[in-house]
């Protein structure tokens, strides 16, 4: 019995929108994803000047890495504007390509901007309620165009593996920018 993993279920709490417990949480700053912003003088600038500002932070409840199972997390974004270019994840293709992932929105108004390394690209707004499929070879990344948090609940297969590298090197396609106090979808100036 001992290669067999055990049932277990956490708590979502439908006023804070945290699950406990979960096994794992990290927090993302400014500084650990400063290449993915497309603005690097805002970015420099704010760095230089002493902000790290909080950009979102991630409960997970991950199993081992094998077939058949299945990691979930909670992320929260909080609101806020990095130059004009809103508070979002890293983003990520799967390192497995046949591995999909399932978002349901809990709280707060965004973007999600999801591509393929054969030159499909999506943008679907989120809010509340909302559940969004995420269909395998699509890397995705979420952004809060709101003024409160965005939390989403994600569940993935745990071998799905996280790919950061040709999004840390060449940015999404598209990005999310505020032009005018409005979220607007724009080709990325850095591809
Ligand atoms: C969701 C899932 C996770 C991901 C997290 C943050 O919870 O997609 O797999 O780690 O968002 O996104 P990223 O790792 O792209 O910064
Ligand atoms: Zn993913």
């Amino acid at each position: 019995m001992s290669d067999v993993a055990e049932p277990y279920s956490t708590t979502l709490d439908f006023k804070s929108w945290i699950i406990r417990p979960y096994n794992k949480k990290f927090e993302v700053r400014l500084r650990g994803m400063k290449n993915f912003y497309s603005d690097a003088d805002a970015v420099k600038r704010m760095l230089d000047g002493g902000e790290d500002p909080l950009i979102y932070e991630v409960y997970e409840c991950l199993q081992p890495s094998v077939e058949g199972q299945i990691d979930f997390a909670i992320t929260v974004i909080y609101p806020g504007k990095i130059g004009d270019e809103y508070n979002m994840t890293r983003g990520h293709y799967h390192a497995k390509e046949g591995a999909s992932e399932l978002y349901f929105i809990l709280q707060g108004e965004g973007f999600v901007v999801m591509q393929t390394k054969e030159g499909g690209m999506a943008s679907t707004p989120l809010k509340k309620g909302q559940i969004l499929y995420i269909a395998p070879r699509w890397a995705h990344r979420t952004i809060n165009t709101g003024k409160e948090k965005l939390t989403f609940l994600a569940v993935w297969p745990s071998d799905a593996g996280h790919d950061y590298g040709t999004i840390e090197e060449k940015g999404f396609r598209q990005i999310i920018i505020d032009k005018n106090g409005r979220p607007t979808v724009i080709e990325n100036p850095r591809v």
